[in-house]
């Protein structure tokens, strides 16, 4: 490999704004942050980039539905994604917003510049417009009966069920989502990308070994459509970035999108001494890598390119895509609890887990990878507790009673240990080529080694006998040095288990070139449990919660927000309202479900009858102050079992998936009385 010092600036793409991260995304950016990790342990010199994807619609009516302004919600969102990767040990070097001075000053540069060379086109287009909200509206925001076979309640282009796809005008009976109201077309002068004018350059750009084999076969399919010119215009009301000159048009968020990538790192080079312009300007001598998902590659590969051709700046070195993740083999699901959210993963189990299985799956191509939950068990006990921490585990124990801590002053089997260190070259062209499973088979097959070495010379047999202290000593003074070895080869997976080890051998952040080096008569620290096993109870726990997530969103009385986002249910009689037993109730005690993230059990009563009932209010009430409380239940529910117990009717609250409401009745109701 070459041994000159890359440079090289590193992306993911960027969260979008609108909700929590999901296991899913972090596929992605375990990847990215792993390649990183090991350019850094080369001794490249490697920047890595992030932000959040604030603008949209998207975006605008989630804050409207909040009750909050966009920029409270992206600035909320932002911190909780950046929390979820600190915790993944997903290290960027900076993390900021697309919605910052330095995104819009770049958009505007950039959108000039195209329009100065003439790449820029306006025309005249007829949209669907929601007449009440007074907005118009991007497909997935008009539902309506699927063109093709009928379905009620189909997107605005494509159906859920015979999966035709469709423009929003071919839907029967479209209804706005935003309001219910129906749609009608409307003109607007909307500006356009000439992504055409590109076509040479992308021909080539394609083929020239920036991307992915597959990507490119991909890619020929889209030449072959054509190259459409690109709408980057919306109308007001939007959440985003005014258009200069154009008053009321604001850049589509999928424009400044990309942008964020040069923004953040700009605002990285602002506070440290990066030369900008250096990296980003055209015929830049740096690399510029974008680690993205299969889904953006048209973004990523067609369009990205052109804008930063067409604009000055520099194209990238390479994107590379990422597959999507299957949980047991199926798509993530909600109710089978398999749509596990970061969050709720961190609650459970150590990240460092899943950051080894991803490793063991990923190649560098674009398939999906299965996380399969009881491969997953076995294969983290197995392989990192059961191989690599054990050799430490069996070895440091002897050093430190019998040896005072210190190493032996020479290698007990240069051969193995010779193995050990040639193997450094072909898990340093593994990892660099993105072969993570290739790198994690030779380090399992070097700790099994290693293992079948202690087996041989039995440590705690020796330990036993008279004057054999330094065959002893000579034994789990090469075990630690394997170990270290592993540990080295594992760090860019594995940084907090590295980081301990580091401690423990009492040694300075391991870089990739000290395999060149041992630890001989040099003093180690005690040893502490690395990692302990995945137990099964925490999968059946996070996986309940992840249930439970849902029930508390959707069948807890909890309706979800304002008009806007939840229109009128259909029309009933007033005897369907009748079957509905309405009545005050008094919570006469309130407390906290164990393992229940949404959750608190209610006692109420009933006015002569005590009624249990499992609520998803916990987000919004401590137990204490609801004490005493009158609320209205919903009283001839059929009791339903949950995890936690019998749930014996339903609290009424009004809520948006934010703040959450329990309804009180007017001073002077008593507790039994029904609600007409
Ligand atoms: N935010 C991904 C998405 O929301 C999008 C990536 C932007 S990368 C510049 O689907
Ligand atoms: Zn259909």
């Amino acid at each position: 490999m070459q041994d000159k010092q890359r440079q090289i600036l590193v992306t993911n793409a960027l969260p979008y704004a609108n909700g929590p991260l999901h296991i899913g995304h972090l596929v992605g950016y375990i990847q990215a942050d792993i390649w990183v990790r090991f350019q850094k342990m080369l001794g490249n010199e490697c920047h890595y980039v992030c932000a959040d994807d604030t603008h949209g619609t998207p975006v605008m009516l989630r804050a409207q539905k909040e009750g909050i302004t966009p920029e409270t919600l992206i600035e909320n969102m932002g911190k909780e994604h950046l929390a979820d990767f600190t915790e993944f040990a997903v290290a960027f070097d900076n993390y900021h917003s697309t919605h910052s001075p330095e995104n819009q000053e770049l958009a505007n540069t950039i959108y000039e510049a195209l329009d100065k060379a003439g790449h820029i086109n306006k025309r005249t287009i007829k949209q669907a417009y929601d007449p009440e909200k007074e907005m118009f509206l991007p497909d997935r925001f008009i539902r309506g009966e699927c063109p093709k076979c009928g379905t009620a309640d189909q997107y605005g282009d494509s159906c859920e069920s015979c999966g035709a796809t469709y423009s929003p005008t071919d839907l029967k009976n479209p209804v706005s989502a935003v309001s219910g109201a129906t749609p009608i077309e409307k003109e607007s002068e909307h500006y356009f990308f000439k992504l055409g004018d590109f076509e040479n350059l992308l021909h080539e750009w394609t083929r020239a070994g920036h991307l992915q084999g597959e990507v490119t076969n991909k890619l020929d399919e889209w030449f072959e459509a054509g190259l459409q010119e690109w709408d980057i215009s919306r109308d007001a009301p939007y959440f985003g970035f005014e258009i200069p000159n154009a008053p009321g048009k604001y850049f589509y968020v999928w424009l400044d999108a990309p942008m964020g990538y040069l923004a953040s790192f700009k605002n990285l080079c602002d506070k440290t001494n990066l030369n900008f312009d250096e990296w980003c300007k055209a015929g830049s001598d740096k690399e510029m890598i974008h680690f993205i998902g299969k889904d953006i590659i048209y973004f990523h590969a067609l369009f990205w390119p052109a804008v930063l051709q067409g604009s000055g700046f520099r194209t990238p070195s390479a994107v590379y895509a990422n597959g999507f993740l299957t949980v047991n083999g199926q798509k993530m699901s909600k109710s089978r609890g398999t749509f596990i959210k970061a969050r709720t993963y961190l609650n459970h189990l150590n990240p460092e887990y899943l950051r080894y299985y991803f490793s063991a799956k990923l190649g560098s191509g674009v398939d999906d990878i299965d996380l399969n939950l009881e491969d997953f068990t076995a294969r983290v006990n197995s392989d990192l507790v059961g191989k690599v921490i054990n050799i430490a585990s069996r070895c440091s124990g002897f050093i430190k009673k019998r040896f005072d801590g210190q190493l032996s002053d020479s290698i007990h089997d240069t051969d193995l240990l010779a193995e050990l260190v040639a193997a450094n070259d072909s898990i340093k062209r593994a990892y660099d080529s993105r072969e993570f499973s290739k790198a994690m088979r030779e380090v399992m097959i070097l700790a099994d080694k290693v293992n079948q070495y202690i087996d041989e010379h039995k440590p705690w047999v020796i330990a036993k006998e008279e004057n054999k202290d330094d065959e002893l000593h000579a034994i789990c003074s090469m075990g630690i040095n394997c170990f270290r070895l592993l540990v080295l080869y594992l760090k860019p997976v594995l940084p907090v288990i590295a980081e301990k080890t580091e401690a423990f051998l009492n040694i300075e952040p391991l870089q990739w070139r000290d395999t060149e080096t041992t630890l001989t008569n040099h003093k180690i620290n005690k040893f502490k449990p690395l990692m302990t096993r995945i137990e099964k109870e925490s999968i059946e726990a996070m996986i309940e919660n992840s249930k439970e997530d849902l029930e508390a969103t959707s069948n807890e009385t909890v309706a979800t927000g304002p008009l806007a986002d939840n229109p009128i249910a259909d029309e009933m009689t007033i005897d369907d309202f009748m079957k509905v037993d309405l009545r005050v109730a008094k919570i006469v005690k309130a407390g906290h479900v164990e393992g229940a993230d949404k959750l608190l059990q209610l006692t109420l009563d009933l006015g002569g009858e005590t009624r249990n009932v499992f609520a998803g209010i916990k987000s919004a009430y401590n137990p204490e102050d609801l004490e005493g409380k009158l609320t209205v239940m919903v009283a001839n529910l059929a009791p339903r079992k949950m995890r936690f117990g019998l749930s014996e009717g339903m609290v009424l609250a009004a809520g948006d998936g934010k703040g959450i409401y329990i309804l009180n009745p007017d001073e002077g109701a008593e507790p039994g009385m029904r609600i007409k």
